[in-house]
């Protein structure tokens, strides 16, 4: 509602909102007079305080003049008025966009400890992924200047080190172990075997120098003969040795070059530790940051897509989020560029993709599509709801189809089609559940609904 004068006199002009195919100006003068005029036509239904209606010509040569001007006021009117609300729509997106990204711009540093031939290598591919053909430590090694120590640069910012200790990470005194030692975010001890005396000290320098530390027993296959009992005799042991609450009983086998093509890799336990690394990591917003060196991306984009969502339907049920709900699609599309590419995509690249969607939803201008499903005020309805998490779910696995397929953001055509595809399917689930209650939108499984897209 935007107010203006004109020949003396207050008025108050809206548009409706579904006003994008015929614009419909709504004025209402200082008496409680309105007047609703719809574009193009030349009569205008006029609505005094007692609800009276009554037809006025609007070409009628008395009054033409006075009403063509008037008209003309109040499209100014709100064309401005409705620029100025995309403008603070946007500010307001962008400051709550940098409150809430992740900062892709961190280093993450992981140190793998343990002596000669524990499996350090072997549980570095293992956790992340790899087969023989593509493990990771036989391709991307840098060689330290001593043959104890390999530094793997994974990119720019994420460092993985492998060393008998971090007495060795120390010793090497390059530029690059300084700027590692100075921030370790996750401490690895591999042990084998039963308890051995050295490990104790490797493993206090360990827990002192690193945010995080994981003490792993690797080679649990060596117990495969035994009674289960002497796994557990031997975890107990290492347990109360390095006064620690967890050890990961891990198997890694399998990266052996010399192996033949059809040994399969022998991989046991390392979900567990990948999981908990990955929570640390999370709770220090640089889970991504290791998540695309990973193999396989397809449970990341799932969680980034189940994450947003999420929290879009918990929003949805609520008025006036639309800014919450873009920016929780922008947040999640500069997410999954992140994972399939490694690069940082612009905050405004992000947004520019929104009327690629936009055109194929509810309205052609964007501003309107991003307001539309969710209202500033009032009731929301649960279709409005509904809407909100289609678009989102279906944006969202439209752009991982586009990136897991190698494609480029910029293929308009394919996003399109998968945006429509993806939506119908959703559409129907949704439509399925037969949602009748704003409230249950929060509690809906989003992770199924998830799990038929991507
Ligand atoms: N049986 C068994 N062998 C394993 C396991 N993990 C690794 N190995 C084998 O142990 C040997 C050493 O593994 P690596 O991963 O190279 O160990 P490392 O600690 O990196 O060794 P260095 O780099 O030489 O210090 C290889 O022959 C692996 O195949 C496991 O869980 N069980
Ligand atoms: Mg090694």
């Amino acid at each position: 509602m935007a107010k203006f004068f004109y020949k003396d006199r207050q008025y108050e002009v809206s548009v409706s909102p579904e006003s994008n195919e015929q614009e419909i100006l709504i004025l209402t003068n200082s008496d409680g007079v309105e007047l609703t005029i719809r574009e193009g036509e030349k009569k205008a239904v006029k609505r005094d305080s007692q609800d009276n209606l009554e037809e006025v010509d609007l070409q009628t040569a008395q009054y033409k003049n006075f009403y063509d001007s008037l008209i003309q006021e109040a499209r100014k009117v709100v064309k401005k008025d409705s620029q100025d609300k995309v403008k603070s729509f946007f500010k307001a997106l962008e400051v709550q966009y940098e409150e809430r990204v992740q900062d892709f711009h961190q280093t993450l540093n992981i140190v793998v400890i343990g002596n000669v031939s524990s499996g350090k290598s072997s549980l570095i591919n293992a956790l992340l992924r790899r087969t023989r053909q593509n493990a990771l430590m036989k391709v991307g090694v840098q060689a330290g200047v001593t043959t104890k120590l390999n530094i793997l640069r994974l990119d720019e910012k994420v460092r993985l080190i492998d060393s008998p200790g971090l007495g060795d990470v120390r010793a090497e005194n390059s530029e690059i172990t300084q700027e590692f030692l100075k921030s370790i975010d996750v401490g690895i001890l591999v042990v084998t075997g039963a308890v051995d005396a050295s490990q104790k000290e490797y493993f206090n320098d360990l827990k002192e120098n690193c945010k995080s530390f994981f003490v792993v027993l690797n080679k649990r296959d060596e117990w495969d003969r035994y009674h289960p009992q002497a796994l557990e005799n031997v975890m107990n042991q290492w347990k109360e040795y390095l006064k620690i609450d967890k050890i990961y009983p891990v198997c890694t086998f399998g990266y052996d070059s010399q192996l033949s093509d059809n040994t399969p890799l022998d991989i046991r336990g390392v979900i567990q530790l990948r999981e908990d690394i990955e929570d640390f990591l999370e709770s220090q917003g640089k889970k991504l940051l290791l998540a695309r060196h990973m193999s396989k991306k397809r449970s990341y984009a799932k969680k980034i897509v189940v994450g947003a969502v999420t929290a879009v339907g918990i929003q949805a049920a609520l008025p006036g989020k639309a800014l919450f709900i873009t920016t929780t699609q922008v947040i999640a599309i500069g997410s999954l560029y992140y994972l399939y590419t490694g690069q940082i995509l612009s905050k405004g690249s992000a947004l520019a993709l929104l009327p690629v969607f936009a055109g194929q939803a509810v309205a052609t201008n964007v501003f309107l599509f991003f307001t539309s499903f969710i209202p500033p005020t009032g009731i929301v309805e649960i279709a409005a709801a509904i809407t909100a998490i289609s678009i989102t779910a279906a944006m969202l696995a439209s752009i991982n189809f586009v990136l897991s397929s190698g494609a480029e953001l910029t293929d308009e055509k394919m996003l399109k089609l998968k945006f429509r595809e993806y939506r119908e399917q959703v559409q129907i689930i949704l439509k399925n559940l037969a949602l009748t209650d704003i409230t249950k939108i929060g509690s809906l499984n989003f992770t199924d609904i998830v799990d038929k897209l991507i």
